[in-house]
C-alpha cells in the first residue's frame, strides 16, 4: 500500500476514535444467543428484511450501480473509478480512498431495534493492511455526526466494537474533542476515560479466507462472531438506539463481500 493510503487508513482510525492499543479478553457473553450463537438467534427469533447474493452485474460506477437498493455515499465523488465491482457473484470493493477523500461507504436500508447482519467476507490480499468497518447509521437523528451509531472494525490483528452515538460522533463530544485534536493537544483525561467506555478491542487474526460474520445489537449490547465463534461483545447505551436505519460498510482499501442478510428481531 502506498504511504499516502496507509496514512489515510491511520487517519480513518483516528477519525473514528478507535484506539488500537487497548485489548481486553471478553468474558462469556450473557445474552439471548445461547450455545447456538447469534446466527441461530436471528434465524429463530428474527424476520429476514433483506438478502443479497450479488448474482448480477453492476450498472456503471454511480451511487446506485450495485442495484438491489444499495447506495454509495462516495461513488459519485470519483465517477471515473470503479469502487464496487460485481464479479462472479461477489461484491468486490476497492476504495479510491485517496481520490475520493474518504473510504468507500456503501449502505443499505436496515430498520430494526434489535437484530443484525450476517455477511460472508474475505480480505482478498490485494492491498496491505486490509480492514473492514461495518455497522449501523441513522441520519434522521440529528445530534450524531452523519448518523454514525455503532460499528465493528476488523483490522489485521484486532476486532473493535464501538458506540459512536454516545461517543465520538455525539456532536457535543465531537466538538469538544475536535478542539484538542485541531490544536494537536492531548484530549483531557475525563473525556478520554469516557470514550474508553464506549468501545472494546480484542485480538483477532485476519487471513485471506472466506468467513461468515454476524454482527448484532440486542438492547445495549453489540456482539460479533466469526464462523459461529463469539469474538467480541460490549455494552454501551448507543447500541440501544431504537432505529438502525442503514447497514453500512466502510472500506478503506479492498474487501470482498457476499450473501448479505439483514434480520430484525425487534
Ligand atoms: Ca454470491
Amino acid at each position: 500500500m502506498p504511504l499516502s493510503l496507509r496514512m489515510t487508513v491511520a487517519a480513518l482510525y483516528i477519525a473514528f476514535g478507535i484506539s488500537l492499543g487497548s485489548a481486553a479478553t471478553p468474558a462469556a457473553p450473557a445474552n439471548s444467543a445461547g450455545a447456538a450463537g447469534d446466527a441461530a438467534w436471528l434465524q429463530t427469533k428474527g424476520t429476514l428484511l433483506f438478502h443479497d447474493a450479488f448474482e448480477r452485474e453492476e450498472t456503471g460506477n454511480g451511487a446506485k450501480a450495485i442495484g438491489n437498493g444499495w447506495n454509495s455515499a462516495t461513488a459519485d465523488r470519483v465517477p471515473q473509478i470503479k469502487m464496487a465491482d460485481l464479479d462472479a457473484g461477489i461484491l468486490k470493493i476497492s476504495s479510491a480512498t485517496k481520490e475520493a477523500g474518504h473510504a468507500a461507504h456503501i449502505h443499505h436500508e436496515a430498520g430494526f431495534t434489535d437484530g443484525g447482519a450476517v455477511i460472508r467476507f474475505k480480505f482478498p490480499g490485494l492491498t496491505k493492511g486490509e480492514s473492514l468497518q461495518l455497522g449501523f447509521v441513522d441520519r434522521e437523528t440529528k445530534d450524531i455526526h452523519a448518523g454514525h451509531l455503532c460499528y465493528a472494525l476488523l483490522s489485521s490483528s484486532s476486532v473493535t466494537l464501538i458506540d459512536h452515538k454516545t461517543g465520538v460522533m455525539n456532536l457535543e463530544i465531537r466538538q469538544r474533542r475536535q478542539a484538542y485534536l485541531d490544536r494537536k493537544e492531548k484530549v483531557p483525561a475525563d473525556l478520554e476515560a469516557l470514550l474508553k467506555t464506549k468501545q472494546v478491542t480484542v485480538p483477532w487474526k485476519a487471513d485471506t479466507a472466506w468467513h461468515e460474520l454476524v454482527l448484532v445489537t440486542e438492547g445495549d449490547q453489540m456482539r460479533l462472531s466469526v464462523d459461529g465463534q463469539p469474538v467480541a461483545h460490549h455494552r454501551s447505551p448507543g447500541f440501544a438506539h431504537p432505529m438502525k436505519r442503514w447497514f453500512s460498510f466502510l472500506v478503506p482499501s479492498t474487501v470482498w463481500i457476499d450473501d448479505v442478510k439483514i434480520w430484525k428481531v425487534k
